[in-house]
């Protein structure tokens, strides 16, 4: 049984991403017009940079991030959320960024970021996450347009990636974003970053209580930051 349902889980994420693209295609034209400066594709060109900071410098990451659009999750700015994903009071305390909110992402919801600006000098991104208790679990998927203009997605980290306790704010892995995008050389992207609450695919028992109702599981989300300087 619990390998059934497990199988009507992971379709079930399939359904998510698959609506998670439907939500990036959407609105594309909005998104397109509120962010004037991140059209989806420009060839031998830049990204506008970003002021940055040594955002992760308190847990040994001396790297230049930028905020993300809307990364600090005080508003919802820019972001489309589905399956009740929420802003909600409680900011992340591993001192990344300040504030008083957050992402929280109930079972099976999805957040889509705003477009930005990809090129070869954008490689990474980096976030803080916090699990309500074990059953909670977290993929963060990129949206980009591949040479020929489709949407397509990559899961570039998930929960699985990252050691952390239940209640717990933790920082995620250091995630390639442009390193996974295949770039021409001197060309940018338009990403958008989504997360999808998936549960902790590891624990049997998230099984149940994924189709006990969605309640447990909620995973929160904040301070997503782009290092926009390649390593190495
Ligand atoms: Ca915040």
């Amino acid at each position: 049984m619990p390998l059934r349902k497990q199988g009507t889980l992971v379709k079930g994420i399939a359904v998510l991403f698959a609506s998670g693209a439907a939500a990036v295609a959407a609105p594309a034209g909005a998104s397109a017009a509120a962010t004037a400066t991140t059209p989806s594709t420009i060839p031998t060109a830049s990204c506008v940079q970003q002021p940055t900071t040594k955002a992760f410098a308190s847990v040994g990451d001396n790297a230049d991030y930028s905020l993300a659009p809307g990364g600090d999750f005080e508003s919802s700015a820019g972001w489309t959320f589905t399956g009740g994903a929420k802003i909600a009071s409680g900011n992340e305390n591993v001192g990344i960024t300040s504030g008083g909110k957050s992402l929280q992402l109930p079972f099976g919801s999805v957040a889509v970021s705003p477009s930005f600006c990809v090129d070869e000098s954008n490689p990474y991104f980096r976030f803080v996450a916090k699990p309500d208790n074990a059953l909670a679990g977290y993929a963060a998927v990129v949206f980009y347009k591949n040479a020929a203009g489709k949407v397509t997605q990559a899961q570039f980290t998930s929960s699985a990636d990252a050691s952390w306790g239940a209640g717990k704010w933790a920082v995620s892995k250091v995630s390639p974003l442009a390193t996974k995008i295949p770039l021409a050389t001197g060309a940018t992207a338009s990403v958008q970053i989504a997360f999808v609450s998936t549960g902790n695919l590891a624990s049997a028992i998230s099984l149940w209580g994924a189709f006990a109702g969605g309640s447990v599981g909620t995973t929160s989300i904040d301070s997503l930051e782009i290092d926009p300087y390649r390593r190495g």
